[in-house]
């Protein structure tokens, strides 16, 4: 079965896109998602420029040699762009694979572990009651874990806390790239962030009660004694994650955490390759893994990621926010329902417009996901829809302390 086209295809419907498309010459097609959050472009390019050419006539059924070739052949190694194009290219061919089985992409990966997909939604508020407003309604919608984000008094903007309602007055959800030429900017006061978390969370857990899986995303701010002191803080109220707690480029700062808190801890996002983890995995700094599908080179090196975390009894959290496409997200599930040590997964559910361009099979009941039955990924990409959305620039926005000093997002 060879390649014999290799489409990529940029759309906005409520965001920024990118998907590769391959097509066999049995006419077959796999779809793969290279979206990279406020950079999309430099992935199309190395796609379209660097990639495609290569794959023009290479055997659809050779996903192992097809990876190492892109991955070794390149010379240069790593990085989000790299591995955001790498994974669409893998993706694209699971899910042709999968379709010319005849068979859903997970029967592949060794079948189902589990029967449904614990979810974990985003609820946030700028004050207590419109945050006990926004976990109530994600707990109407079905979600049965919850990610709690809140203001802080004196900081204007902050990560994770949607300013309002969306138009349909049901979701909670914070997008957070902007579709503004230059990236907006926030504030950010650590101290001030320490001061009022565990208050919140005692409120949350005092209306909530003791049962809710609840999580707290960091988002890279704090430094290591202070992501000790926030996991220790928040140890009575029993999270089932805290995220992101210091950037972790230095794998070693987590040591110091991890000796400090018993609350348990996700790392991973911004990660690309099992390099990133070497440390972190070995010496047990963490509980979850919160790479995406999308940014660390597919479902096989994912697959490879999540084995080798298994041996320690570090758990799956992949990463699923709305700048992860319906394909991306649709790839995190297969793998979800196959391997053994999932933990949970992120979904932050896409809009209408995204929904119109990218047909999903898999549901969403109960609080748990499930990526359904039709052969490959189960997700179709309506081109003539797509086309009606071109590209938008957007950036994530970015952080300054009261002194001026840009800060970490
Ligand atoms: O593109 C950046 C987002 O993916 C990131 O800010 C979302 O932290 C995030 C999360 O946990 O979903
Ligand atoms: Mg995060």
């Amino acid at each position: 079965m060879k390649i014999i086209a290799a489409d990529v295809v940029v759309t906005s419907p409520d965001r920024n896109f990118v998907t590769l498309k391959i097509t066999t010459d049995d006419g077959i097609t796999g779809l793969g998602d290279g979206t990279l959050n406020g950079r999309e472009l430099s992935v199309a390019s190395y796609l379209a420029d660097h990639v495609v050419p290569l794959l023009i006539g290479r055997d659809a059924h050779r996903i192992e040699d097809t990876w190492q070739f892109l991955y070794r052949s390149a010379y240069w190694r790593r990085g989000p762009v790299t591995m955001a194009a790498i994974a669409a290219v893998d993706v694209a061919l699971w899910d042709i694979k999968a379709k010319a089985a005849g068979m859903p992409l997970y029967q592949l990966l060794g079948g189902a572990s589990r029967t449904g997909i614990m979810a974990y939604g985003h609820a946030s508020g700028r004050d207590e009651q419109e945050l006990f407003d926004s976990i109530r309604r994600h707990l109407e919608q079905g979600y049965r874990s919850i990610r709690v984000q809140t203001s802080v008094p004196g900081i204007n903007a902050v990560y994770g806390v949607a300013a309002q309602p969306s138009v349909d007055g049901k979701r909670y959800d914070y997008e957070p790239a902007q579709r503004t030429p230059l990236p907006a900017e926030e504030d950010w006061d650590t101290r001030a962030y320490l001061r009022h978390l565990p208050g919140v969370f005692e409120a949350v857990r005092n209306e909530f009660g003791p049962e809710l899986p609840l999580l707290h995303d960091g988002h890279h701010r704090m430094t290591p004694i202070q992501a000790a002191r926030l996991g220790k803080a928040l140890e009575p109220y029993d999270l089932f994650w805290l995220e992101d707690c210091t950037p972790a480029e230095n794998q070693d700062a987590l040591r110091l955490v991890r000796q400090h808190t018993t609350t348990p801890l996700a790392i991973g996002e911004v990660f690309n390759t099992v390099w990133d983890y070497q440390t972190l995995i070995r010496e047990q700094l963490i509980d979850y893994v919160r790479s995406a599908v999308t940014h660390t080179g597919g479902i096989t090196a994912m697959r490879k990621l999540l084995d080798f975390a298994a041996q320690y009894q570090i758990k799956s959290g992949i990463h699923g926010p709305t700048d992860i496409s319906p394909v991306g997200m649709a790839a995190a599930l297969h793998l979800d329902l196959a391997i053994h040590n999932f933990g949970i997964q992120e979904y932050m559910q896409h809009g209408a417009a995204t929904n119109e361009v990218f047909r999903q099979s898999f549901t969403f009941e109960d609080g748990y996901l499930h990526p359904g039955e039709l052969p490959g990924l189960g997700v179709e990409l309506d081109e003539q829809a797509a086309a009606r959305f071109p590209y938008q620039p957007a950036y994530l926005p970015f952080n300054r302390l009261k002194d001026g000093t840009v800060h970490d997002w």
